[in-house]
């Protein structure tokens, strides 16, 4: 049985609620093999890294995916690449902008996530869910939450008693459920199937990839 972490984000900017907050409660608790805990990351750099990493102490997880809202897509995106940079273009919710600022200082410049996303989007595309790959997590809170979790996981040793952690980030478009949204193109019944369907085609590739633990 694997431990998911699947994590969402309280509303920011502009709006009252976040698509990946709706998407992430409406996810079952569990499925084929896996279980599920949710939660919640306050949408801001410094708070929100340090939420995740004291959950992921707490869980123990196998698998962790991080939900975030990006208003201006129209498909569910994992997401590749997160980058090493901070630089926001509205303060986070404890009033913080940064300004081409580095998440870790001694990071390297960007990670990719280790999720075979590339062949796990294509699945969950030809199954017919709308789905998209991103190459770009963008520069604020997601991003950073991203980084500092790829970041945890290259320095999370696998061996043989130990099968590697995997982790990604996956962008939710407005949800046409959502309060204060018009114009959604995703309802959220879609959205949380092709998260679900995303989800179980990872733990199908963890299970080919880990097979001798
Ligand atoms: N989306 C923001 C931060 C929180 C969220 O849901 C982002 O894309 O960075």
């Amino acid at each position: 049985m694997r431990t998911v972490l699947i994590t969402a984000f309280e509303p920011f900017g502009q709006d009252t609620e976040n698509a990946a907050a709706l998407v992430c409660e409406h996810l079952l608790d569990s499925g084929p093999g896996y279980r599920v805990l949710k939660r919640i990351l306050p949408v801001e750099f410094v708070a929100a890294r340090e939420a995740l990493l004291s959950y992921m102490d707490e869980i123990r997880p196998d698998l962790v995916l991080c939900l975030g809202q990006a208003a201006g897509r129209s498909e569910i995106t994992p997401e590749r690449t997160a980058v090493n940079l901070m630089d926001a273009k509205i303060p986070d919710n404890a009033g913080w902008m940064p300004d081409e600022v580095p998440i870790f200082l001694e990071g390297p410049a960007a990670y990719f996530t280790n999720v075979p996303v590339k062949s796990v989007v294509q699945a969950a595309r030809e199954a017919g869910y709308p789905a998209a790959l991103s190459n770009s997590a963008g520069t604020y809170v997601c991003n950073c939450v991203f980084y500092s979790l790829m970041n945890r996981i290259a320095y999370t040793p696998s061996n043989e008693a130990t099968p590697p952690l995997w982790g990604d980030f996956i962008h939710i478009p407005y949800i046409k459920e959502q309060k204060g949204v018009e114009n959604a193109p995703l309802s959220l019944k879609q959205a949380t199937e092709t998260v679900r369907f995303l989800l179980e085609a990872i733990i199908k590739q963890m299970d080919s990839h880990n097979q001798f633990f």
